[in-house]
């Protein structure tokens, strides 16, 4: 018997927030030679535009990379558009960059992540700090009455230490704030305004790089693609290792991760597109049994057993009410008793709202929670 499952559009998929693992890789960390590296302030980006383009951003509208009259080149923008840096994004940094004006107003935005950003308004007239959260509920936070000339180039520093933000004009504090409810993370981007036309030069990005523990990962295979959720390490021997993928399944390693392969022998839920996929979320190990290993599906009822350390799987689902929509985020097992084991599970919006609408949440689907208790090692399970 084959179960499949059909998930009708991506919107389900990104009720999950750990879509943004991206591609699953299985891997391996191992010493490097040599210390951390210090605790200064490093270059995380640097752009001056002379190869003539703007990579890593996308630019909309009629941002574009252009020459001016000296030769120099530079991004350019009129009209409201936007040009967003997307390659990277960062927590506390420091963004300097170079800004002239032809007419009007721009807004440098920062820590923009989906709909939600801190953005300076840097304008003939004035300068001026807001904020966008939740999306689309602008908050005005400063606005100084400060006039700035058009076609000379100003030094624009925004910096962000936790909820922190301070911006600079050419080199004197300007705008200092404490946001009680701060947005911690994003990358930059630049808004010229309606009847504006604005050039931005020399941008770039200082904080901490990210540290290395003075380890490096190295890529020891593993599926092409899909959702990683758990890793778990068979505490008797170490060199056996699990890592839970939707869509490939359970993987296994005997050596330590040096290499792997999937076992998934008995697990018949089935899932994705092309229906072959094996949507396997979660995985947790028997304290008190290692050869006892409980897994779980994701977006579809799926509970499966393993009594001989992960190499056969049986389904488990005697009590389990939802068909679609549950993902089977974590069990546990009581510290006295393997037979009693509690499931925990979300239940996506469709699968509970009247006529299987969507709702989301504050960013993504709206879930339900639900714990499941077996008393006799899976044969019956309970919502409690
Ligand atoms: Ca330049």
């Amino acid at each position: 018997m084959r179960r499949k499952v059909n998930i009708p559009n991506s919107k389900r998929i990104i009720g999950s927030l750990f879509i943004f693992l991206g591609i699953t890789a299985l891997a391996i960390v191992t010493p490097v030679g040599g210390l951390p590296q210090g605790s200064g302030e490093t270059v995380l980006y640097q752009e001056d535009f002379e190869g003539g383009t703007a990579n890593g951003w996308d630019l909309g509208g009629n941002w574009k990379v252009v020459q001016d009259a000296q030769g120099n080149w530079a991004l350019h923008g009129q009209g409201h558009h936007w040009a967003q840096y997307t390659r990277d994004a960062w927590g506390d940094y420091t963004v300097k960059l170079r800004v002239k004006l032809i007419r009007g107003t721009i807004h440098l935005n920062y820590r923009v992540s989906n709909c939600t950003r801190y953005f300076i308004g840097f304008g003939e007239q004035s300068l001026y700090f807001n904020k966008t959260s939740p999306c689309e509920n602008h908050q005005e936070l400063r606005f100084l009455p400060e006039r700035h000339s058009t076609e000379r180039w100003y030094e624009i520093k925004i910096t962000g230490k936790g909820n922190k933000i301070d911006i600079y004009v050419d080199g004197l504090l300007k705008i200092s704030y404490v946001d009680p409810d701060p947005l911690l993370y994003g990358t930059i981007a630049l808004e010229t305004l309606e009847e504006s036309e604005v050039y931005v030069d020399d941008i770039t990005v200082l904080g901490q790089a990210p540290p290395t523990l003075g380890l490096r990962w190295t890529k020891t295979g593993g599926p092409l693609g899909g959702l990683g959720y758990d890793v778990r390490m068979r505490p008797d021997n170490p060199d056996m290792l699990y890592v839970t993928d939707a869509w490939s399944g359970v993987n296994m390693s005997e050596d330590g991760g040096h290499t792997w392969f999937a076992s998934n022998k008995g697990i018949i839920t089935r899932a994705g597109p092309s229906g072959d996929a094996i949507p396997i979320f979660s995985l947790t190990i028997d304290p008190h049994n290692p050869d006892i290993i409980w897994t779980g599906t994701q977006n579809t009822r799926g509970i499966y057993k393993s009594t001989d350390g992960g190499r056969k799987w049986v389904e488990k689902i005697n009590g389990i009410v939802e068909q679609e929509g549950i993902t089977f985020r974590g069990f546990t097992v009581d510290p006295r008793d393997s037979n009693i084991v509690y499931a925990a599970a979300e239940i996506s919006s469709f699968a509970w709202t009247a006529n299987g609408e969507e709702r989301m949440g504050r960013y993504f689907d709206l879930v339900k929670g639900v714990v499941y208790k077996t008393t006799d090692g899976g044969e019956h399970w309970a919502a409690i």
